[in-house]
């Protein structure tokens, strides 16, 4: 099949699996166009079968907010017209889908199918923001086919939009062969101290991820444990994070690595991940910690507890920071715990959310769509 992919760029989640999707289909022989206003950031190197259009956005003077949803269905257009596309598939919601919308209503071409995946902002945060309501939910009907990254996900959606469109719940998954644990004492030792416990948390520091849940946890666990905490990933709330590690004195302990390229790298080299969000639709970072062995403390909200078992981690009420800075302090303390989890999480990534079982779902999926019908 052509496959045109539409994401944003940034280091986020939706960008992650739409990127990685693409990249899995071009292996699968599927060509593969990638559409975003930037090269998607997972999109490091070239791969057969794989194209990138980028979409440009025209400044002038009458736009002071530069029209990109249009901009998108233009390139959409170009894309369909002389790439003989079968799929377009969207990630996230807004406006992707109502691009995508558009695009299909000027080439009038019936046989090109619109995927819209759902992510989670796009659903429960942005999408019932009441302006927004009306445009998520046409997106949703307009779409030939709708998947959400989790069971959660898709509840939410019937719960908050009052629709009846069939949604498909298709996993986030991960490469369980990249993402797998490496010994790297020398990286190790950069970071941490003979003895010293490496916590990680992978983040885009926004405010549903809870930054300062982390910190909290993690002075707890200090109190008791010699450790370090890696906080990876770069956004709106690090300066927040950068004061209250200064407030608590706990600088030398806190390492901020920014945007970095070599996760699986710093995922081997840690003993614990945190997850503490305010909500989480799936928890992409979680699948990809506990493939590289690292147990995972997170709250027990949304999608996670789909990922998220006790045999591989523990979720504990929202906002309970003495309850997972307690669970912290277990696993990190008692080697047979940790090891049980660390086994069984990497298990758990490569028995049920490998790139495999979850790429042929996808698959699967779009020649089932591709043979419905399109009224419009
Ligand atoms: O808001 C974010 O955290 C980013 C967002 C995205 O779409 O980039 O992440 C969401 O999509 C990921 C991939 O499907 C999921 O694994 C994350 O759980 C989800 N984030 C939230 O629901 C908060």
């Amino acid at each position: 099949m052509n496959i045109a992919i539409v994401c944003y760029p940034t280091y986020g989640g939706s960008g992650v699996v739409a990127t990685e999707l693409g990249k899995g289909l071009a292996a699968r022989e599927h060509e593969i166009h990638f559409i975003s206003y930037k090269m998607p950031s997972r999109l490091t190197a070239s791969y057969d079968r794989t194209y990138f259009h980028e979409v440009e956005i025209p400044s002038y003077p009458l736009f002071e907010y530069p029209p990109y949803a249009l901009s998108l269905a233009s390139k959409m257009v170009e894309i369909i017209e002389y790439q003989n596309i079968d799929i377009l598939h969207v990630h996230y919601c807004i406006p992707h889908s109502i691009s995508g919308f558009i695009a299909k209503k000027i080439t009038n071409k019936r046989d090109v199918k619109l995927i819209t995946t759902l992510h989670g902002t796009d659903i429960t945060v942005v999408g019932n923001d009441p302006s927004f309501l009306p445009v998520t939910k046409f997106g949703i009907e307009v779409s030939d086919g709708v998947t959400a990254v989790s069971d959660y996900l898709k509840r939410q959606t019937y719960k908050e939009f009052d629709i009846s469109k069939e949604i498909q719940t298709i996993y986030n998954f991960v490469d369980t062969k990249l993402f797998k644990r490496v010994k790297n004492d020398k990286l190790k030792k950069t970071f941490a101290s003979e003895g010293e416990k490496v916590i990680s948390h992978i983040t885009n520091f926004r405010t549903v991820k809870k930054i300062e849940s982390v910190i909290r946890i993690f002075k707890i666990i200090l109190e008791k444990i010699n450790s370090v905490l890696l906080l990876i990933g770069d956004g709106p709330d690090r300066i927040k994070a950068e004061v209250m590690c200064r407030e608590m004195n706990i600088c030398d302990k806190v390492k901020f690595l920014g945007k970095q390229e070599g996760i699986v790298d710093l995922l081997s080299v840690s003993d614990l991940f945190l997850m503490p969000s305010e909500t989480e639709s799936f928890g992409l970072a979680a699948l990809e910690a506990m493939s590289c062995e690292v147990p995972v403390i997170a709250s027990d909200v949304g999608g996670l507890k789909e990922l998220i078992t006790e045999k591989t981690g523990y979720l504990i009420d929202k906002g309970d920071i003495e309850g997972m800075a307690k669970k912290g302090i277990e696993i990190l303390s008692d080697k047979d715990l940790k090891d049980f989890l660390s086994k069984n999480a990497r298990k758990r990534a490569v028995d049920f959310f490998d790139i495999d079982i979850i790429i042929s779902e996808y698959e699967q999926y779009y020649e089932r769509i591709k043979k419905t019908f399109t009224s419009f």
